[in-house]
């Protein structure tokens, strides 16, 4: 399954295709809309939102709710676009009172991106580097979600820090598949844990009054995965490279762990891998999981736990030194509209990231013409996966 997005952050519309989707799925633009609504939630976000309610639209690829195999088209509206139509014109001559961007926000795209594409104008630049972007990565990865919960695999993300508000946790990678999506969802945050909750929401109000944007810290969890996806034979096989690539790819992202991560380097081998145990109805199981999922670049059956680091937004209310393009004298960098804090929302965004590599994962595996096919051959795995067990 492959996914290709075309869109500016201020054009008409964000356009998606999707191929390589197995015939016999299940598709709900309602599903789909839940995680795109769910993506533009979090609090701290910026006035865009209040604009925006995205919503998909599929456009081929599916007859009576159900995939056929030929390439899935979605798109998604930006309403904002009225607001834009000069300025973002597609095609004619460029409007004679057009402002350029010429004072480059550190730590976004704007500089470097015009500098690469010798852009006279950071907005060619910043249209597309923009996180809007995501909302159709969330729209084409609402088809790998649905892939995966009809083989009974569920994806959520939780926020375990805001700037330098921390959730309290005992034993994270235990403790982190028994949260309950419902806690997550009621909070503003996506954090399970309603005190600190508040704290994080205060400090997004002190960051706001401040002029700041602040990061974060979440983590993607993964449940009801079988072992064996992925592969240690070829090193662009393995799940760990595939995840963190496709993590990486979010903006903003600055660091990735799975399992205990960084922690595991500085502990000893005895306290850091996890002792193999039997489950007479499940098999082959651990008794810990530190490892977050994956053994030799492939899923070892236990919940699969990535945790993500995401900068502060760079688009600052009251901003950094930047030098202007054209005059080369030192300003303040331009300050738009903008969001806060989007840690939550990216979490959301992180989720498709992962399920869009599962779901492949899976196909690799299991054969990808038709779910009557995948749903058959993970049969006769699991049967021999329990066989090899007893
Ligand atoms: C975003 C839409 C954008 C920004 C944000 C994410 O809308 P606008 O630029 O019209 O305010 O709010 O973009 C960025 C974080 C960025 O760095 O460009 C969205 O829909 O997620």
């Amino acid at each position: 399954m492959h996914y290709i997005t075309a869109g500016e952050s201020h054009g008409p519309v964000l356009t998606t295709i999707v191929s390589g989707v197995p015939v016999g799925l299940k598709i709900s633009e309602t599903q789909i809309n839940t995680d795109l609504a769910r993506r533009q939630g979090g609090y701290g976000r910026g006035g865009r939102q209040t604009i925006e309610t995205d919503k998909v639209k599929i456009l081929s690829g599916m007859r009576f709710g159900k995939s056929i195999g030929s390439p899935i088209a979605l798109q998604i509206e930006n309403k904002d676009w009225k607001n834009w139509s000069q300025t973002m014109a597609l095609m004619g001559a460029a409007p004679k009172d057009l402002v350029r961007e010429l004072t480059p926000r550190p730590g976004h795209a704007d500089l470097v991106g015009a500098l690469k594409y010798g852009a006279d104008d950071c907005r060619n630049i910043l249209e597309r580097a923009s996180a809007r972007e995501t909302a159709a990565r969330v729209a084409a990865a609402g088809i790998a979600r649905e892939f995966l919960a009809d083989l009974g695999v569920e994806v959520f993300s939780y926020v375990v820090r805001i700037g330098s508000v921390q959730l309290a946790e005992d034993q994270p990678m235990l403790a982190a598949p028994d949260y309950k999506p419902l806690d997550i969802e009621m909070s503003e945050v996506r954090c399970p844990d309603k005190k600190t909750s508040e704290a994080m929401k205060a400090a997004i109000d002190e960051a706001r009054e401040a002029g700041e944007s602040l990061g974060g810290v979440f983590r993607v969890v993964v449940t009801g995965l079988l072992p064996g996806l992925g592969d240690y034979t070829t090193p662009t096989k393995r799940l760990n490279g595939q995840l963190g690539s496709a993590l990486f790819s979010i903006p903003a992202i600055k660091g990735v762990e799975f399992g205990i991560g960084f922690e595991a380097a500085s502990q000893l081998g005895s306290q850091v891998h996890d002792p193999i145990a039997v489950n007479k109805k499940t098999g082959f199981t651990r008794e810990s999981n530190n490892a977050g999922g994956l053994e030799g670049g492939m899923t070892t059956g236990m919940p699969l736990i990535a945790t993500v680091a995401m900068k502060p937004i760079p688009t600052l209310a009251q901003p950094l030194q930047t030098v202007n393009m054209d005059t080369l004298e030192a300003e303040e960098a331009s300050t738009e509209r903008s969001d806060i804090c989007a840690v939550p929302a990216c979490a959301v965004v992180a989720e498709s990231e992962v399920a869009f590599v599962l779901a492949n994962a899976y196909l690799e595996k299991f054969g990808s013409d038709t779910m009557l096919d995948i749903k058959a051959a993970i049969k006769a795995y699991k049967q021999r996966v329990r066989t090899m067990s007893r």
